[in-house]
């Protein structure tokens, strides 16, 4: 499939190598680009003169679409859909980004968001519809014919059932994560933008698969987590068991952010990233070969989503070493030192230095609490030993005539259970 891509900024010069890469990832062969540096026109987006040029070159390169970097309303993809050659589509940046995931979609889950996000993207270009219509200022617009106002309701619906099914998976996979932090695993998870290494490092992090008894409780465990030279390689979530030191680690690779996409979508990938947003730990991947300015902004982004969720702390990981030299990576590191005050510079290509990442992973998870619970003797109170013996590091267990002492050390999570447990004994339960 071939594309041509249009670019118009307000001011300075149109940089088309994201979109590029875009379009490229949703499987277009790129054959031209047409950019403007001027205002938005209302109507066209594009300057009426420029939209000439786009046609022209459209019509003599055979091409199936033009794809727009830029924001497009109902309006201008309209107009724009007449003044180019019959049968050529017109595509935005978002429907660009929504075209990739329906492709890349593979479980039902993604599938949902996938579906969610274009129902949004259609609701106010149906309510424009029907408005329009509605005050028949121009019947027919965009080619309908007769206005049909149940369309939105049917995406209204459509979208109410949609949210209540993720919300189903969703309670599935909170039970999961519930039952994995009660068997003791930390979870850390990989963020940052997309194609910063995240899944290469997940390979060089993550124990080979062993498929043990916990099989069955992480029916998503995969033994493969791709990664790609292009965009969005990753879109579902994966999650394996890593090698650390002293703790039981699960890590966690997800889809990667990607600049200016719209509320609505990230709205309907909320519960992706779920897994990062819930983590014990965040590694932030940048991939240190990007401009300085790049990785700045990068940061600033994905401090400003994760923060707004999330108090776990963050270790940045500086990607990608090999390929930049010593002393570039030294003027980066101290240029990002305010945004990225201690971050890890590794390979994960190479694997060089992700011993000294595990350390760190290591090091900055919270740390394991140390606790005496008194528990009075009652029925269940063998149970709730035997909860901690799964769940905590036990120092010692003392018997008495009508109460147990159990010492241990946990994650605090596990401190906090234990002691609700505890109280649920009876009322007579202490924290000693
Ligand atoms: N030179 C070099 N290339 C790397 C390194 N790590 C990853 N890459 C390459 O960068 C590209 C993207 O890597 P991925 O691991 O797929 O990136 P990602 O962050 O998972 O990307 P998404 O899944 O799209 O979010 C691939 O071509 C990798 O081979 C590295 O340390 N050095
Ligand atoms: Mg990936």
């Amino acid at each position: 499939m071939n594309a041509i891509i249009a670019k118009r900024v307000d001011s300075g010069t149109p940089d088309t190598s994201e979109i590029i890469d875009l379009a490229r990832a949703a499987g277009y062969t790129v054959v031209g680009e047409v950019t403007q540096t001027r205002t938005e026109d209302p109507a066209l987006g594009m300057g009426e003169g420029k939209v000439e040029e786009l046609a022209v070159l459209t019509a003599e390169t055979d091409v199936e679409a033009v794809i727009f970097d830029n924001r497009l309303d109902p309006y201008q993809t309209y107009n724009l859909g007449q003044k180019l050659p019959t049968g050529v589509e017109v595509i935005d940046r978002f429907t660009l980004i929504l075209d990739i995931f329906g492709q890349r979609a593979q479980t039902r889950k993604a599938q949902l968001q996938v579906e969610l996000a274009e129902l949004r993207y259609e609701l106010p270009r149906a309510e424009a519809k029907t408005s329009l219509a509605k005050r028949e200022e121009r019947p027919g617009f965009m080619g309908l014919g007769e206005y049909d106002e149940s369309r939105e309701q049917d995406i209204k619906k459509q979208i109410s059932n949609i949210r209540d099914e993720l919300e189903r998976i969703e309670k599935t996979e909170e039970h999961r994560r519930q039952q994995r932090r009660e068997s003791g695993f930390d979870l850390v998870a990989l963020a940052g933008y997309t194609n910063a290494g995240k899944s290469t490092l997940m390979r060089q992090l993550a124990a080979d698969l062993d498929v043990d008894e916990n099989e069955e409780l992480h029916p998503d465990l995969d033994s493969t987590a791709e990664s790609e030279d292009r965009l969005f390689t990753t879109l579902g979530t994966t999650t394996r068991k890593m090698e650390a030191r002293r703790r039981d680690v699960l890590l966690t690779d997800t889809v990667g952010f990607i600049s200016d996409l719209p509320h609505w979508l990230v709205e309907s990938f909320k519960s992706t990233l779920d897994q990062v947003y819930r983590a014990d730990l965040i590694l932030l991947v940048v991939d240190v070969s990007d401009p300085v300015e790049e990785i700045r902004e990068k940061l600033v982004t994905s401090h400003d989503t994760l923060y707004e969720r999330n108090e776990a702390p963050i270790v940045t990981v500086l990607n990608k070493i090999d390929k930049v030299d010593a002393e570039e990576l030294d003027e980066k590191r101290a240029a990002l030192s305010a945004l990225a005050p201690n971050p890890v510079a590794v390979s994960g290509q190479d694997g060089e230095n992700v011993d000294a990442l595990i350390d760190r992973i290591d090091a900055d998870l919270p740390d394991w609490k140390h606790e005496r619970l008194v528990l009075p003797m009652t029925e269940e109170t063998m149970s709730v030993v035997s909860w901690i013996h799964d769940n905590a590091q036990v120092n010692d267990v003392n018997y008495g005539d009508d109460d147990v002492l159990v010492d241990f050390e946990a994650r605090p999570t596990v401190v906090e259970q234990s002691r609700s447990k505890a109280s649920d004994l009876s009322p007579a339960a202490e924290s000693a």
